[in-house]
């Protein structure tokens, strides 16, 4: 583009200028009349009305970023969990009321189109939202700055429930199209795999050609990434696998239509599907498949379009971090290095010292068998000469380790890229903390771990590498989006500022003591409860228990989540009024609402999902509880469910046991909703306990130490069922087949088994603090106005868990890259 374009102008904002643009859109766009528009029709042109608001800076933000070659970072992840987008665009470009007066004008529903849209469920859980809060935040914060991904064409699968057990059904979110993408394939690059590799043809010291045997097409598609009114527009770019050719005509011609669509098929497979996985490695070839696809693609693409094209690569550190979000992108090292080496003719140690200054890891987990490793045979067969670059890699590093620590060849294993046992294969989180120059946990007590336990000899070695930047999340979208109330009620508080400064909701703490104010939140947590209602009965036929608390456990279905801990403490309540121990007249009135997908592979959790709806079922029909329990278990918990569902908490759950939950963001998006907590002193949950004050958490169970002591000692489950009555009998309800309809063999049965044998996450251990914590709610809740005063307190004190404030944590702390003036 010409220096010299001139900017085009931003549309008026005026309810005739937008109407008109809509129109065109509807006309020219689509192609129809305003009569015979269908709801998909309306939904796009309204779309692609908003986007033409955001488009002149968008442009802008390009030529201006094209223009300052400024220090860029890049966030390589294979997932971002975006959410719907028509709404943020809205907010981004304040045409909210301008928009919806629009449509009114010519009849029409601005919400109903609204949920024409299907949101991109590009990711699974905790790690995909992060990355797309991290997005929204570094537009805001006026961070040159950009996205990289993978375009799935289908995302996180959508869960249904068929006699209660979860059945998985495809999500073809793409199947209306989406107006918020610009696919652009002039910008396609081709992605090689396989092959072999051969002498040099440059005489590089290190230097090796690699041939490769097959290649995809890789085709970018831009989103805009808008901040909140600040007039900077970044790009997420997504990658989509396209074969090279699409397909063989003579073959095609001869009648071989499966053999002429097979190696289309195979090709576009690549990006076909997002694995649903959460937390543990599922070692499928088209995952490191896929992770490369995008790597190599989003390298590429830096490096011949976003630099000049006489630009002097030792610069790259000055220009470029590259953020690699958990082990998913780190095959971009020895890209990275093959590029440097084998394309440019570096000699290996310039090359290795460039591209160490170029890479930061962030580490999302504490599970040992989360942590990514590859076989050597599938690496070696897919990426022959990436391998070569690793073994390399791990020579000189183990070098290193030896002179650091001479004859200690234990701590040598210990810390080598390549594992030997079970089979050879490759630590991707080792050598993502070798390469990075920074590595990072995601909240304090996950960074402290990281250091003493996971990757305890790497901080040994490079003490200064480590740190941690607690994780955030956008309050545009979790309180400014999800709570128009709250966020007005905030507003009219103490104006709207912290919409940009979260630390600002601290000057709402006066207010707390103000019963006006107080009323005021009520209302509107109250009119929240009501609006989940109204979906939920809407939506799944589910019934909420009156006025009464909503208590939200809403997460990833996971072990080290306890859910089951969770199913105790409603069956150990339900057993105390069915016998006679506790009066139903002291139960408050309570709407147990869960959320949770399960990986289709994963057994265990899916058990537990089939026991909730069994407990659920049996609860919500049994007449003698008045309705004062029930158990709401909507199907598909996804980024739109979370909008609707955290405003309208009382109660958040994060009942991990210690050490096992890196940090959690609902934990955040609750607090900051105006929900208390009850957890344990598990990853983020530590800071917000210490930030709300304990008056108003609700703690409970084994610290990290004392869960970990207890496990070296050796955990005895059954110990704690024998010794403790009401766990026993709640226990027993369960393995009696009480909500299972007598069967005691499927999930009920392999559940009791697995808690009173096993328990690997010592929810036994933890019941009894629990169920006395849980007490402490019930008392707190009776008095609603004192209760509400701790609400008003903990989104007062939350505005620490901002991501604009991770954000600048981490430009502080890792990327040294700095916001740029955008009129400048
Ligand atoms: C989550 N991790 C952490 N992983 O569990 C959570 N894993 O504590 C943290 O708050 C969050 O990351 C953000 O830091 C995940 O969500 C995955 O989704 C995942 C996906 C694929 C493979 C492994």
């Amino acid at each position: 583009m010409s220096e010299n374009t001139p900017p085009l102008a931003v549309p008026e904002h005026s309810v005739e200028s937008f109407t008109r643009s809509f129109l065109r859109e509807l006309n020219y766009g689509r192609g129809v009349d305003l009569d015979r528009a269908s709801a998909n029709d309306k939904y796009f042109a309204l779309s692609r009305a908003v986007r033409h608001y955001l488009t002149t800076r968008w442009l802008e933000t390009l030529r201006n970023q094209h223009r300052d070659q400024a220090k860029t970072v890049a966030y390589l992840s294979a997932e971002f969990l975006l959410g719907p987008q028509l709404e943020n665009a809205l907010l981004a470009a304040d045409l909210e009321d301008i928009a919806r007066d629009a449509l009114a004008n010519l009849g029409e529903d601005i919400e109903e189109l609204r949920a024409v849209e299907v949101e991109p469920g590009l990711g699974n859980g905790g790690l995909g939202r992060l990355a797309a809060c991290f997005i929204d935040s570094l537009a805001t914060l006026n961070v040159p700055s950009v996205g990289y991904g993978i375009r799935y064409e289908y995302g996180i699968f959508k869960q249904t429930f068929v006699d209660g057990k979860q059945v998985e059904k495809p999500d073809h979110w793409l199947h209306l199209g989406s107006p918020w993408e610009l696919p652009h394939p002039e910008y396609s690059v081709p992605v090689w795999f396989g092959g072999h590799t051969e002498e040099a043809t440059n005489s590089a010291e290190g230097a090796r050609t690699w041939v490769p045997s097959w290649h995809v097409t890789a085709k970018p598609y831009n989103y805009m990434v808008p901040g909140y009114r600040n007039g900077r527009v970044n790009t997420l770019r997504l990658w989509s696998a396209r074969a090279r050719h699409d397909f063989d005509l003579r073959e095609f011609n001869a009648g071989e239509y499966t053999e002429a669509v097979r190696a289309r098929t195979f090709a576009e497979n690549i990006s076909k599907v997002l694995y649903p996985e959460d937390s543990t490695p599922q070692g499928k070839e088209l995952r490191l498949q896929q992770q490369y696809f995008f790597v190599a693609a989003s390298l590429r693409d830096f490096l011949d379009h976003v630099l000049p094209e006489d630009y002097d690569l030792h610069n790259l550190p000055n220009r470029i971090t590259w953020q690699l979000n958990d082990t998913h992108p780190v095959i971009a090292v020895p890209e990275l290095m093959r590029i440097l080496v084998d394309e440019k003719g570096w000699d290996w140690a310039d090359a290795w010292a460039v591209t160490q200054k170029v890479f930061a890891y962030t580490c999302h987990t504490l599970l040992p068998e989360a942590l990514e490793v590859w076989p050597v045979e599938l690496l070696g067969r897919l990426l022959p000469r990436h391998l070569e670059i690793i073994y390399r890699i791990n020579e000189e590093f183990l070098e290193e380790v030896r002179e650091a620590f001479p004859g200690d060849e234990l701590r040598v294993r210990r810390m080598s890229i390549i594992a030997e046992e079970p089979g050879r294969a490759v630590r991707m989180a080792h050598l993502a903390t070798v390469a990075g120059f920074k590595v990072n946990g995601v909240a304090e007590l996950h960074s402290e771990l990281l250091k003493d336990k996971v990757l305890n000899d790497f901080a040994e070695m490079w003490p200064d590498k480590f740190t941690n930047v607690t994780n955030g999340v956008t309050p545009r979208r979790f309180v400014r989006l999800a709570n128009p109330g709250l966020s007005e009620l905030i507003t009219a508080g103490i104006g709207d500022g912290w919409i940009t400064d979260l630390e600002q909701l601290r000057n709402l703490e006066p207010l707390a003591d103000d019963p006006e104010f107080r009323r005021a939140f009520r209302d509107i947590k109250g009119a929240n409860k009501h609006r989940l209602a109204q979906v939920l009965k809407d939506r799944d036929g589910i019934e909420l228990a009156g006025d009464g608390m909503v208590d939200a456990m809403v997460k990833r279905l996971h072990e080290y989540k306890r859910q089951s801990l969770k199913l105790l403490h409603i069956v150990s309540l339900y057993e105390g009024i069915k016998s006679g121990r506790i009066p139903l007249e002291s139960v408050t009135p309570r709407t147990f609402v869960f959320g949770a997908k399960a990986a289709p592979g994963y057994v265990r959790a899916k058990e537990t999902i089939e026991l909730i709806n069994a407990i659920g079922r049996t609860i919500n029909a049994d007449a003698s509880l008045e309705g004062r329990l029930k158990v709401a278990f909507p199907p598909n918990y996804n980024v739109t469910l979370a909008e609707m569902l955290i405003p309208a908490a009382d109660l958040s759950e994060q009942i991990s046991l210690a050490g096992k939950e890196a940090s959690g963001t609902g934990n955040m998006k609750f607090a900051l909703n105006g929900a208390l907590t009850i957890g344990t002193d598990d990853g983020a949950n530590v800071e917000i306990r210490k930030l709300v004050g304990d008056d108003h958490f609700f703690l409970f169970g084994m610290s990290e130490p004392e869960a970990s002591d207890l496990q070296a000692e050796g955990y005895d489950p059954g110990a704690y069922y024998e010794s403790d009555p009401q766990l026993k009998a709640a226990l027993n309800l369960i393995g009696s087949g009480h909500f299972t309809g007598g069967d005691r063999d499927g999930a009920a049965g392999s559940i009791f088994a697995s808690l009173t044998q096993r328990d690997r996450f010592m929810a036994l251990a933890d019941f009894r603090s629990y169920m006395d914590a849980q007490e402490r709610v019930e008392s707190a809740y009776a008095d609603y106005e004192s209760w509400s005063r701790s609400a008003i307190l903990n989104i007062a004190r939350s505005g620490f868990f901002s991501s604009d404030r991770s954000i600048q944590d981490y430009l502080d702390r890792i990327w040294g890259a700095k916001p740029i003036d955008q009129n400048h």
